[in-house]
């Protein structure tokens, strides 16, 4: 099945939004809060195995403050807090505190070019997705996307499957017409559960993620001057992720998929 669409995440796959733009975000709400949580490098690392903000709230404070956790109004508290903290996130972006990846640009005027579709999926919040594309890609730029799959439209968040069923279901695509990009195992879990081929860019964050069962993993999407590298899959080598690339490594994707 030719390559129709490409479905982007978000965080850390569009940009490094994770270190410098959520931990430093999560942690000024904290700040403003009054409360004495404080979630450094390392700490905020092991955080990401939960996906969803207020999700990694509320398994911190099971963690290491169960007072608020167990308190009555802990779920008011975390959904003020998550509010607190996306407006202090956007505000960030907002500054142009956080760049695109390598390649990502080039790839997405590439599709357009190409004529594949363009879709998210993304646990983060349609208000973070829309500041980082306006900062990055100017305003038109959420046109390019023709759905944005974000946030608690679904209730499950990744690795569960239903993000990418539900941006599947609106673009009225089969899994195997889509390629899925990710940087993450809970990431790949997501898209793999919904039948995607994906290629993963790995983040100082996931670099030691199980990425079994992607297509390939890359340092970064690349440049035609600043190549990228190839850190696993069994797929022909391209020094970048050009439209000939991925349609190459979709098909490899598909390969891999089929049961034996
Ligand atoms: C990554 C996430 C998000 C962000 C924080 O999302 O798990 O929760 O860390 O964003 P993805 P929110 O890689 O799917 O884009 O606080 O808005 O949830
Ligand atoms: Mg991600």
């Amino acid at each position: 099945m030719n390559l129709k669409a490409l479905i982007f995440d978000v965080d850390g796959t569009l940009a490094d939004t994770e270190r410098d733009g959520h931990r430093v975000s999560f942690n000024q709400a904290f700040k403003d809060a009054d409360l004495d949580w404080e979630w450094d490098v390392p700490l905020y690392g092991k955080l990401l195995e939960v996906t969803g903000g207020k999700e990694r709230m509320l398994h911190y404070a099971k963690q290491f403050d169960p007072e608020f956790a167990n308190h009555p109004d802990a779920t008011t508290r975390i959904a003020n807090l998550h509010k607190a903290k996306t407006q202090l996130y956007v505000d960030l972006v907002a500054r142009g505190g956080l760049p695109l990846r390598p390649g990502v640009a080039r790839l997405l005027r590439e599709a357009r070019h190409a004529g594949l579709r363009l879709a998210i999926a993304t646990t983060t919040t349609p208000e973070n997705v829309t500041a980082l594309l306006h900062a990055a890609l100017g305003p038109e730029s959420t046109s390019w996307f023709e759905v944005i799959g974000a946030g608690d439209v679904v209730p499950a968040k990744k690795p569960a499957p239903d993000i990418y069923n539900w941006v599947l279901e609106r673009m009225q695509l089969p899994p195997h017409a889509c390629l899925a990009l990710e940087d993450s195992g809970p990431g790949l879990k997501a898209a793999r559960g919904a039948g995607l081929p994906t290629v993963v860019t790995v983040s100082d964050y996931t670099r030691d993620h199980d990425f079994k069962g992607a297509a390939i993993v890359l340092s970064d999407l690349g440049e035609p001057q600043q190549p990228a590298q190839i850190l696993s899959g069994e797929v022909t080598p391209y020094p970048y992720a050009s439209i000939q690339a991925l349609r190459d490594w979709h098909t490899s994707g598909l390969i891999q998929s089929v049961p034996v």
